[in-house]
């Protein structure tokens, strides 16, 4: 597992709960990545050098400290420039990554569509020009030019060449995206795949309890081997013990309390998860002295993503840890309070989540040919089969199912 120290420069005008609770951010997505920090190390500090993000004695300790551990990577929670990330990368001996970095690397795993994948590489391009120009002039002159070749004129530098090449590239990523019109046609497609199938969105702000809460929901280990998911991602499983409906749960990127603001546009498209959703489970994170505006933040961002029609389902998660049940239930009527951690709280959960698709359920009667029985897996994936009689030229089947997922079945077999 890469070991990671997260580090960070405290400045006066920052008090110590808002630092702390941003280290205990940058922690959470560490994790998310799958690092393991093993420490934490802080300096105050007036102002921050423009050469060196830490002091000097203070950048030897971290040299040391990092050896001590068999440390991989340091995480700055900052954004920092390029020449403190190279200065400190020189000093400490291990690859540095800035909070900006992080995000972004997070955002390019969860991010699932064209579109999303494109939005996000744009924001990495643009983070790392500046980056690419510094090592140029870190290698010095000799790494800098180049003979002629390739179709560059003569002299031309490699930071210009790259810097060109990398403007180039977000000229077509943006083209791309124009074109895709939101990638609105890749995204049909999909919803088409996935129609009929009820699902439910995990959203919320990262440490909430998503990931845990989506674990609990449908099993850790539980695989959607069933070929009709093979396609799916891994951030989506089904409700384990499977239920009727059969429901799948996806977990979406985690809103961030201090998000770069290069960050935005990648961050709103990796939530388009969200939006394929007929049920959003916000997950607030009942114990935070600061929930109120973490949902307020929640609801704003996914009314700006066209998610405004989603039914939501408010779920007050960690009140083994604090918060006001009888309070938080007055003034959220129909919301869920509960723990992670509770059997019975998880099973209470998945009851509000498959109630609400139990309610839009039709019943209605097919008849299946004989000659479309490829059809018949999917009549049993997608819907409840409550009885089935052999006529003549097939069978009828009179199924429960969610009202797209009927009239999807009705249209292929009138085909
Ligand atoms: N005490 C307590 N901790 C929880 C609960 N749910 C999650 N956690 C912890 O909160 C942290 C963040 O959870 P995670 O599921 O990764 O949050 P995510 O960022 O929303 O996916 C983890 O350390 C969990 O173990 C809960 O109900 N009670
Ligand atoms: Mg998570």
């Amino acid at each position: 597992m890469t070991k990671a120290i997260v580090a960070a420069v405290q400045r006066p005008s920052v008090s110590d709960a808002e630092f702390e609770a941003s280290l205990t951010e940058l922690r959470q997505l560490a994790k998310t990545l799958g690092f393991e920090v093993v420490a934490t190390f802080t300096q105050k500090r007036a102002s921050i050098g423009a050469a060196a993000y830490f002091g000097t004695g203070k950048r030897e300790e971290l040299r040391l400290l990092r050896e001590q551990e068999g440390v991989n990577v340091i995480l700055i929670d900052h954004e920092i420039s390029p020449s403190q990330s190279f200065t400190l990368e020189k000093e400490v001996g291990c690859e540095v990554m800035d909070r900006t970095m992080v995000i972004l690397e997070i955002f390019h795993r969860h991010a699932s569509s064209r579109a999303a994948r494109a939005q996000v590489e744009i924001a990495r391009l643009g983070y790392m020009a500046p980056r690419l120009r510094e090592a140029a002039k870190l290698a010095g002159p000799q790494g800098r030019q180049r003979s002629g070749v390739g179709g560059r004129s003569g002299g031309e530098s490699d930071s210009e060449l790259d810097r060109r090449k990398i403007r180039d590239r977000i000229a077509e990523l943006q083209r791309e995206l124009d074109a895709m019109d939101l990638g609105r046609k890749t995204q049909r497609a999909r919803r088409q795949e996935r129609q009929g199938l009820a699902r439910v969105a995990l959203v919320g702000y990262t440490n909430a309890g998503k990931s845990t809460l989506m674990r609990a929901l449908t099993g850790s280990e539980a695989l959607v081997a069933d070929k009709l998911f093979a396609t799916l991602d891994t951030t989506v499983r089904a409700l384990h013990p499977e239920s009727v409906p059969r429901v799948l749960v996806s977990d979406t990127v985690g809103f961030i309390k201090n998000l770069p603001h290069g960050l935005v546009a990648s961050f709103k498209s990796t939530l388009d998860e969200a939006l394929e959703a007929s049920l959003l489970a916000h997950v607030v994170d009942a114990s935070d002295p600061g929930f109120e505006r973490q949902l307020a933040v929640t609801e704003e961002v996914l009314d700006e993503i066209g998610a405004k029609e989603v039914p939501r389902l408010l779920v007050f998660n960690k009140i083994d840890r604090g918060g006001d049940e009888a309070a938080l239930r007055a003034r959220y009527p129909g919301c869920i309070v509960m723990s992670a951690r509770r059997e019975g709280d998880v099973a209470k959960l998945r009851e509000a989540i498959v109630a609400f698709f139990r309610r839009r359920l039709v019943e209605a009667e097919l008849f299946l040919p004989w000659s479309a029985q490829k059809l018949r897996g999917e009549i049993f994936a997608t819907c409840e089969v409550l009885e089935e009689r052999a006529g003549g030229e097939g069978a009828f089947l009179r199924v429960r199912g969610e009202p797209e997922a009927v009239q999807r079945l009705r249209e292929q077999l009138q085909l």
